[in-house]
């Protein structure tokens, strides 16, 4: 059975566990990182030499790297509708894949970093800021979305799922954000998916 090392608040956990519940895949979670700890492991470090979750094991392959891991099932399990073969269709697909965590993912960061992590009250002219960038990187979904019914396209891809997780995590933090209407009526329909139950530790 796949093995997956992490534990499902960690957002990029939460990207592996979705996905293996849209494609009904049994997995056995191996609780690490955050409260568990085991990250600096000398076991766990030949898994994974970066010290972070998720990490998985499929039958003694080793993966790290959330999306890759996401790509990795689904192209093993053939899901066309997930991420597809197509060069255009998977190419949206990973757009919006890379696009999450090369920036809507450190904006979001940057926002946990100064509200739920911090010790003190953030610098009101820094927590603007970083509220603006947010609403900036959001506010291009919301305009994708006012385009197609899904991130990339008219179906439910692995571009959701990150998406859906970062959505889940800015709509909780205590912050100002922009309303956005498509968004809101997309992570709505998202969220209502069997497959993204949402974290329970
Ligand atoms: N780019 C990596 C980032 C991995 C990462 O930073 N994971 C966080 C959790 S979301 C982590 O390991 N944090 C340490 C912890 O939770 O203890 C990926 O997408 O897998």
């Amino acid at each position: 059975m796949l093995k997956i090392w992490g534990h499902p608040a960690a957002p990029n956990v939460a990207k592996v566990l979705w996905t293996c519940n849209e494609l009904g895949l049994d997995h056995a979670l191996i609780p690490t990182g955050g409260p568990h700890g085991g990250l600096d492991d000398p076991a766990y470090r030949r898994l994974n030499p970066n010290g972070r979750i998720p990490t998985v094991d499929d039958n003694g392959f080793i993966l790290w790297e959330s999306h890759a891991i996401m790509r990795y099932l689904a192209r093993r399990e053939g899901d066309e509708v997930l991420y597809p073969s197509d060069p255009r269709r998977v190419a949206l697909v990973d757009q919006w894949l890379d696009w999450q965590s090369a920036h809507l993912a450190q904006a979001v960061r940057d926002l946990v970093r100064l509200t739920l992590k911090a010790t003190t009250p953030p610098p009101a002219e820094q927590l603007a800021r970083a509220e603006a960038e947010a609403d900036m990187l959001f506010g291009i979904v919301d305009a994708a979305l006012q385009e197609s019914r899904f991130i990339a396209g008219s179906a439910f891809t692995l571009a959701d799922i990150p998406i859906g997780v970062a959505v889940r995590r800015w709509t909780t933090l205590p912050i100002k954000r922009a309303p956005l209407a498509a968004l809101d009526q997309w992570f709505e329909a998202v969220q209502r998916r069997t497959g993204a139950r949402p974290p329970s530790a």
